[in-house]
């Protein structure tokens, strides 16, 4: 019998090609769905590899990187500085595809203050937060997305409201914010399909438990709750630009959001109704959301033409880490010119 053959993407790559180191996490843990539906959806839609470069910080969540496209760059970071790793990289090469994942300790504790200025920047980055409300690294403390309330063993329980990264994100003005869950990996690949496309800040809060320190039934961030609490807002499916005019969507029933490179995602709209270009809108569905306890995923806003970093800081074309020296300094004349300015 011959070798199974492979079956390869539009560029000519295997899944195979898109694989990481073997993982080390716990058998059974959210981070696991996250690696295996980033590999999926690099596959499916023809990303080279090469053109990814991957970020994290500290954490089980920021380990998630290496067992994934290990033909990519990557830098493993300090705990919560992530964002400004992130930002000094893509602003050296503009024509990567960045790929950043972290924690909910990572992102909502010591890296707030950092969350919140990548957000309002626009870095086009796609931002996995895999939550799963403990410290998992460092053996299960409560970190701040945590529900009041919660108790886990050896822990003391906590007395504070939690920080929903969702509603950091939006208040934050990211153009992209969704919410995915890693019991539901069909929906988690669509959405990270659609942020790889995304021009701009694309936040993804990924519930992803952690079935070592906090998975009971009872819990917010479980497979049991999220499974019995999870409201998908619509269908989502990705389009590429080629195929559009071929795609029949019923107008009405669906929403077609043009992104910048000329790619769709079509959300089938399910029971709500729900249509993701009002920050406002958003920001009350949440609000219900958190007051039921329901899980609400899929994608919660997003502005495809909303300046970029990139945009505002006018950045030539020509990527910076190939501008060389002699073009990168301002010459012994112009300096001159600028110091005879200041006296
Ligand atoms: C400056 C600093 N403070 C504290 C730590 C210890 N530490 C390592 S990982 C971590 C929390 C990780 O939690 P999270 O980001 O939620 O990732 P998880 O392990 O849950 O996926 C902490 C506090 C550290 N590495 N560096
Ligand atoms: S300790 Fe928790 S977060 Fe870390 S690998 Fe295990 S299940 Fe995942
Ligand atoms: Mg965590």
């Amino acid at each position: 019998m011959g070798a199974k053959k492979e079956t390869l993407n539009g560029i000519g790559l295997s899944k195979e090609d898109y694989a990481g180191a073997p993982s080390t996490l716990c058998r059974g843990c959210g981070h696991n769905a996250i690696v295996n539906q980033m590999i999926a959806a690099c596959y499916e839609e023809n990303i080279p590899p090469e053109k990814v470069v991957k970020f994290s910080g500290i954490g089980c969540s920021s380990k998630a990187p290496t067992y994934f496209l290990s033909r990519s760059f990557g830098f493993n970071g300090l705990h919560g500085r992530m964002p400004s790793l992130a930002t000094g990289a893509l602003f050296a090469d503009t024509s990567l595809i960045g790929i950043g994942v972290s924690g909910d300790g990572d992102s909502a504790s010591i890296g707030m203050g950092q969350f919140k200025h990548v957000m309002r920047r626009n870095l086009p980055l796609v931002y996995i937060i895999a939550n799963n409300g403990v410290y998992g690294l460092t053996k299960g403390q409560i970190s701040a997305t945590a529900e009041e309330g919660l108790a886990l063993k050896n822990q003391s329980q906590n007395m504070y409201m939690p920080i929903d990264i969702v509603w950091e994100a939006l208040v934050g003005r990211a153009s992209f914010v969704a919410r995915g869950f890693s019991g539901d990996p069909k929906q988690l690949k669509d959405l990270f399909k659609a942020a790889l496309h995304h021009r701009g800040m694309a936040v993804i809060d990924v519930i992803s438990p952690c079935v070592t320190f906090n998975n009971k039934d009872d819990t917010l961030h479980s497979y049991a709750w999220g499974k019995l609490h999870e409201v998908a807002l619509h269908e989502l499916s990705f389009v590429p630009a080629a195929e559009i005019v071929t795609v029949d969507y019923e107008k009405g029933q669906t929403a077609k959001v043009d992104l910048h490179d000329g790619t769709h995602i079509i959300l089938k709209k399910l029971e709500h109704g729900y249509e993701p270009g009002d920050r406002g809108a958003a920001l009350q569905l949440l609000e219900e959301a958190n007051r039921k306890q329901e899980l609400v995923t899929g994608l919660i806003y997003i502005d495809p033409d909303q300046k970029t970093i990139f945009d505002i800081d006018y950045l030539p074309p020509k990527r910076l880490n190939r501008v060389p020296a002699e073009e990168l300094r301002p010459s012994r004349e112009s300096l001159n010119k600028v110091n005879a300015l200041m006296v």
